[in-house]
């Protein structure tokens, strides 16, 4: 019988900008739901799948190497975001150094924008998979199990001899419906240990559900290459019985669902609301939606079925931004969608993003005044990130490969900045806009409220608080006059 072991990885990646450290007591610790789909495909066609999430339980590369050596498998397969791509490799070279005979294979976003350029630049990775992996994987594993012909195997890259070769085609799942369910069982203390951004829950134990793949919009600055643009979805009672599954198993009372657009179609976020609301299993849930997909009375149903918090992609109080953006989206109606939002008693968890080409000191006034004027509870501001596999890449690197910033693509850096400002300058901003959102009293009394509702929210917080005092204050004595991100840390190009 031949080996059929197989050990995912989720490398650690570069969560924070240096100087921001005090940020991890309330960032998001949600596990790899890629991996999950794997191992579950994987193990249905009778290979044995591990899981290490080397992120969230923070393990050295030397402890990644030493479950490697008890586990001692045929394959490792680690999932590939742009910001862990050099962790990931150090993890692929420590591999082929100590069992040169383990075979690894790559996926996930940052393949499936820039596969062949990865597996030109890196010899440690044996194969990757371009796209959705769940179907192909298992073809590859079959291939080399039985020495058959990689060539035979659509939408992977491989080499052989000194040529990189990728054949035609790209993963993806027509019928959602047909795949296994995530292999929850798989990942070590769950659901305990993957708690999600501070306040973006009522109460544990939490889970995540991707309920469809794909977003028909483009917009510039997301990376929509695993996915694509033709949406697919599980059906809603499908869903519902991954969450009555996660219910029964591991007592999950919320589910945060990831899908790049929650919201696409009313009829089925309908059909799954009827489900969740016949059922009485109370439980609570927040999800993703644009602006301009939702309507009053799909809000309604969405309450009553227990949804807390809507994700909206406002990116900016500037409407010349969003057309930049390509956002297909006005600050008028993003208000709108937020008031109804407010008014149908779900809270708004507003995306912005700080930097994008065209960014003035207007635009963030714009935005400062965007963020106090609408009924948003929670804010969170990246800084831009230019993704390969997002349009604005290209716009900016023409086909030129920048990776001199990979592992700084954590949407908490500043690798690029529009004509005229600088990284310090961006930073001040970022505070700044911040800042005019929380800093007002009925924002401290909304928060003061929700911790007195759901205490535990308040130890992250208060160890948060203290960690911000603590950067500011060494900021001060090390002459930085309150400046967080540390000199040097990134340069702008
Ligand atoms: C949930 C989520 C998170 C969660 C969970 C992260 C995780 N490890 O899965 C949290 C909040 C922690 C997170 C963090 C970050 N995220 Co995020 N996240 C998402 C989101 C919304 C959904 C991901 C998901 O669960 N998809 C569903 C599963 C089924 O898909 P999947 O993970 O991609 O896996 C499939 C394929 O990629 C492939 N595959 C994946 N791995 C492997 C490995 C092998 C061996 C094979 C064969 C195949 C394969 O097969 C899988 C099954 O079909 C996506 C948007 C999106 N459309 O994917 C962004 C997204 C993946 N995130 C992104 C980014 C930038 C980040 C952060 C850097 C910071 C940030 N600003 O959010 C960090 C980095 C995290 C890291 N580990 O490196 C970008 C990635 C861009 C890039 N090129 O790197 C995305 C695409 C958003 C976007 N549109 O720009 N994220
Ligand atoms: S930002 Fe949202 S709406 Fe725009 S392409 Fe990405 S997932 Fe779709």
């Amino acid at each position: 019988m031949s080996n059929r072991k197989i050990v995912f990885i989720n490398p650690p990646y570069e969560r924070i900008a240096k100087g921001y450290d005090f940020v991890k007591h309330i960032t998001n610790n949600s596990p790899s739901l890629g991996l999950l789909h794997l191992a579950a495909e994987v193990r249905l066609h009778g290979y044995v799948p591990k899981i290490i999430e080397s992120d969230i339980f923070n393990l050295s590369i030397e402890q990644v190497m030493d479950e490697i050596e008890k586990e001692s498998p045929a394959y490792v397969g680690i999932t590939l975001f742009t910001v862990g791509v050099w962790n990931a490799l150090t993890i692929a070279r420590e591999i082929k150094k100590r069992f040169p005979e383990t075979v690894i294979i790559v996926g996930g976003p940052h393949i499936s924008s820039m596969g062949k350029e990865t597996m030109e630049r890196f010899r440690e990775f044996d194969y990757a998979v371009d796209g959705e992996g769940e179907k192909i994987l298992v073809e590859l594993l079959q291939v080399l199990e039985t020495g058959g012909n990689p060539f035979s195997v659509p939408g992977i890259i491989f080499r052989k001899g000194p040529f990189v070769n990728q054949t035609q085609g790209k993963a993806v799942n027509k019928d959602l419906d047909e795949l296994p369910m995530p292999a929850w069982d798989l990942l070590p203390d769950f659901p305990r240990a993957y708690i999600p951004a501070i306040y973006d829950y009522p109460r544990g134990p939490v889970a995540t559900i991707a309920a469809s793949r794909g977003c028909p919009f483009h917009c510039k600055f997301c990376d929509t290459s695993t996915f694509g643009s033709s949406v697919r979805f599980y059906s809603p009672k499908v869903v519902f019985q991954m969450m009555k599954h996660l219910r029964e198993q591991y007592g999950v009372r919320h589910i945060m669902f990831v899908d790049d657009l929650f919201v696409a179609s009313r009829l089925r976020v309908t059909e799954l609301c009827q489900l969740l609301i016949e059922s009485g299993l109370n439980f609570t849930w927040s999800c993703t939606s644009r602006v301009d997909t939702i309507k009053p009375d799909t809000l309604a149903l969405m309450k009553q079925a227990g949804c807390w918090e809507i994700s909206f992609g406002l990116e900016t109080g500037s409407n010349e931004l969003l057309k930049k953006m390509d956002k297909a989206a006005e600050v008028e109606k993003s208000e709108q969608a937020v008031n109804w939002t407010a008014a149908a008693g779900i809270r708004t968890k507003g995306l912005f993003m700080l930097g994008y080409p065209g960014e003035t000191r207007d635009t963030v006034e714009m935005t400062k005044a965007f963020v106090r004027r609408i009924p948003m509870t929670i804010m969170n501001l990246t800084k831009f990130t230019p993704y390969p596999g997002s349009p604005i890449y290209r716009d900016l690197y023409g086909t030129n490969i920048r990776d001199d910033h990979w592992e700084k693509m954590n949407g908490m850096n500043f690798v690029w900045a529009p004509e005229g400002m600088t990284v310090e300058e961006l930073d001040r901003h970022y505070q700044d806009i911040l800042m005019s959102f929380y800093q007002r009293p009925k924002m401290g009394l909304y928060y003061a409220s929700l911790s007195l509702r759901y205490p535990h929210h308040l130890l992250r917080l208060a160890r948060f608080g203290l960690g911000f005092l603590a950067a500011k204050i060494r900021s001060h004595v090390q002459g930085r006059h309150g400046l967080l991100v540390q000199p040097g840390a990134t340069t702008p190009h």
